[in-house]
């Protein structure tokens, strides 16, 4: 078993796997040479080209996860959402009842994803973890009734409190969906698979409990490998996450990961927390807060060491490779 999943099953590592998010786009700059002659859909779309650059970290730090380089809007695409990137997601606003009527995910539709992950897994070494991923159905949600990204979602989040019942049609929908999607990534050899929940730290308590965490927990709802749930900005949040069915849970930056992992309870991994800001430092700050992150944990079998969110597009390659070798180095 490689060193990151045991770590998401909390078992003992001889060092504390690393990876980080977002790791197989943007700030590199051989990914930014290729997509000057490839579009993001088309890169996605193409096995070889996804592949190789989800294996371009791998290559350049060594990585102890490869996440598939495709986006979380990809299963909506073959859902027959005209979704393109510009660079984030840009689409058409759909109503909660379009979303609770979208048909559902036909696999064959995502075969270019499976054919990544197997192009990807043989391509690593055994010791390098496959990752697969999905968007939380709450997440999904906010891109489609938005239409792209916002600051605060505020047409979603109106539009959900005006009619739950409708919300929660469509939130079942796209976790049953997504729920699919991760099968299918395992069943292509992912070894592990995170949920993205990025946007349900805009909910409050009661509304997150209500309509966002079941519908995380639907779509988490896949056997054979060790599943991770991440929802950022979201400490107010960390209580109602208890029991949705992750073996981890990625944190960010906001607590201390030791408050964190002791609100999440000792029978989770966890995953995180570094903020990305720290990679925008130098070589001995980023060395400094990673002994410190390392210490907090140390001993304590069950962390995956990441950022608390995904990296900053302008961070130099040289501070990941710091930030990799801190850990590497550092204890147990
Ligand atoms: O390492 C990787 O690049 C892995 C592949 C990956 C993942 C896991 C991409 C490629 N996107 C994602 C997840 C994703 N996509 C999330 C969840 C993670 C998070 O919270 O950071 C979200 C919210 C998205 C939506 C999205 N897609 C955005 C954010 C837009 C916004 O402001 O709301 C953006 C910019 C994209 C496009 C995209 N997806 C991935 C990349 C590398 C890019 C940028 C394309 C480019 O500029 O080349």
């Amino acid at each position: 078993m490689n060193r990151l999943v045991a770590a998401l099953r909390r078992q003992p590592t001889d060092r504390r796997p690393v990876w980080v998010m977002r790791q197989a786009g943007r700030h590199l700059p051989e990914y930014r040479e290729l997509r000057t002659s490839v579009g993001f859909s088309e890169a996605v779309s193409t096995p070889e080209i996804a592949a190789e650059i989800t294996l371009q970290p791998i290559h350049r730090y060594g990585m102890d996860g490869a996440v598939i380089f495709a986006d979380i809007m990809t299963p909506l695409q073959a859902m027959g959402v005209d979704v393109e990137f510009t660079p984030g997601p840009s689409l058409r606003p759909h109503s909660l009842a379009e979303v609770a009527a979208l048909p559902p995910l036909d696999v064959d539709r995502v075969g270019h994803v499976a054919e990544t992950i197997r192009l990807v897994t043989a391509a690593v070494p055994d010791d390098t973890a496959v990752v697969g991923f999905a968007g939380a159905p709450f997440t999904l949600l906010a891109y489609l009734v938005e239409g792209g990204g916002s600051k605060d979602f505020a047409a979603m989040r109106g539009a959900v409190l005006a009619d739950p019942p409708t919300a929660r049609a469509a939130l079942e929908n796209l976790a049953h969906s997504m729920a699919a999607y991760l099968g299918l990534q395992v069943a292509a050899g992912a070894d592990a698979v995170q949920l993205f929940d990025s946007w349900a730290g805009m909910l409050d308590e009661a509304t997150y409990r209500d309509l966002a965490m079941p519908a995380a927990r639907s779509a988490l709802d896949v056997a054979g490998a060790p599943r991770i749930y991440f929802a950022p900005h979201g400490p107010h949040l960390l209580g109602a996450q208890v029991g949705i069915g992750a073996e981890a849970h990625g944190v960010d930056w906001r607590l201390p990961i030791d408050e964190v992992w002791h609100l999440l309870g000792d029978d989770v991994a966890i995953q995180g927390n570094l903020d990305p800001a720290v990679l925008l430092t130098d070589p001995d700050t980023i060395a400094a807060r990673t002994a410190e992150l390392l210490a907090a944990t140390a001993g304590r079998p069950g962390h995956v060491v990441n950022l608390g969110h995904g990296i900053d597009r302008t961070t130099p390659p040289e501070h990941v490779a710091a930030f990799v070798a801190a850990v590497r180095e550092g204890p147990v």
